[in-house]
């Protein structure tokens, strides 16, 4: 667990580096080799490694628009899914869907930048591996400002109901974007809404990684013996801006002092020291850690960038009329692409 929470910590920070590039004095989201918005999710590790640590290759995850730290401990590839992020071709989606949008399906993992809308698909993943006949599970990871999103409930529902294989996790941040959680909803444990649904809630105080695997692996246990769905709400802290280049004009000093104070990955670091891991043990860590981030980045940086032709491949849209002409996708477009294409 403290191998994938250091090495989600290190990959985000050097990915604030390679973000920054090009984007300043005046910030601008388009520039750089890292075009376009990128959340992180420093504050959240214990969350990510304390639920993947009991996932298989074969167990299905979905996780929203901050998805690294969940990605990484779920064994998502991290070379290919950095070249996603650089918008290279051998990127997991051929560079088409950027670092909220990364799907691996050699580890099924796959994330939206749409809130809650990784809740259905793992329902799905869950009610297909019951209809198999197989014991993999599903887990949906979710914000806390996306509890109330139609997708979640019924979700939670029909998994109830089918006694589905599947866990769902809430970060609980405090903040959606600039929302604080209490200016949106009077229940504060978002794991009470499973008794609404008949299934077992649990609320974890604080982003303990060894609180999180327990409840986790209880969770997963219990779902892979047919036993059915949980709700597991996790506090996690939000160390960054919702995204870079968040001024966060909104938040109280003191709420962004907080979520610095409490660093998840140094009190795993001293339970390990209380259980007699010594430091030369964890800086070998820390160091393979950080090679493998490097190691990722320097071959992203390599990778070559998609023609501009690939655009419309792999993709469910045709080419404008204009493109199916001037050659470019021509062969790949559909027969019917001059009549339908220019205004998918
Ligand atoms: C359906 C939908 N509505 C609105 C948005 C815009 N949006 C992006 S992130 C976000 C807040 C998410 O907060 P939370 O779920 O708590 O996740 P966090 O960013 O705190 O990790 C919103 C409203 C969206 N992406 N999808
Ligand atoms: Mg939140």
């Amino acid at each position: 667990m403290y191998e994938q929470m250091v090495t989600a910590r290190h990959y985000e920070e050097r990915l604030v580096d390679e973000y920054l590039v090009g984007k300043q004095p005046a910030f601008d989201i388009s520039a750089g080799p890292i075009p376009g918005e990128l959340h992180l999710a420093a504050g959240h590790e214990a969350s990510g490694a304390g639920v993947c640590m009991h996932l298989r290759d074969d167990d299905t995850v979905t996780a929203p628009h901050r998805p690294h730290h969940i990605a990484i401990a779920k064994g998502v590839d991290l070379k290919r899914m950095t070249a996603e992020i650089f918008g290279r071709k051998t990127g997991l989606c051929r560079g088409k869907g950027g670092h909220m949008h990364l799907f691996d399906p050699d580890v099924n993992f796959a994330c939206s930048g749409i809130i809650a809308q990784g809740c259905p698909p793992a329902v799905g993943a869950a009610m297909a591996a019951k209809k198999r006949n197989t014991d993999a599970v599903a887990v949906a990871f979710l914000g806390e400002g996306a509890i109330d999103q139609g997708g979640f409930l019924e979700s939670l529902n029909l998994a109830a109901v089918h006694d589905l294989p599947v866990v769902f996790v809430v970060e609980d941040n405090d903040w959606a974007i600039s929302m604080p959680k209490d200016r949106v909803t009077d229940v504060q444990n978002g794991a009470q809404r499973a008794a609404g649904f008949d299934l077992p809630g649990v609320r974890i105080d604080s982003d303990d990684a060894t609180a999180v695997y327990e409840a986790a692996g209880e969770a997963v246990m219990r779902a892979r013996d047919g036993n059915g769905p949980t709700l597991i709400e996790v506090q996690v802290h939000r160390r960054m801006g919702h995204f870079m280049g968040d001024a966060e004009a909104y938040r109280p000093e003191a709420d962004i002092d907080r979520a610095k104070q409490r660093d998840s990955i140094e009190r795993l670091a001293e339970d390990l020291r209380s259980h007699g891991v010594t430091d030369d043990e964890l800086d070998e860590i820390r160091e393979r850690a950080h090679e493998r981030v490097e190691e990722a980045i320097s071959w992203a940086k390599e990778q070559p960038e998609p023609a501009p032709e690939e655009a419309y491949e792999n993709v469910f849209t045709n080419p404008p009329a204009q493109a199916a002409t001037d050659g470019g996708s021509a062969t790949d477009a559909p027969d019917d692409a001059g009549e339908t294409g220019g205004d998918n």
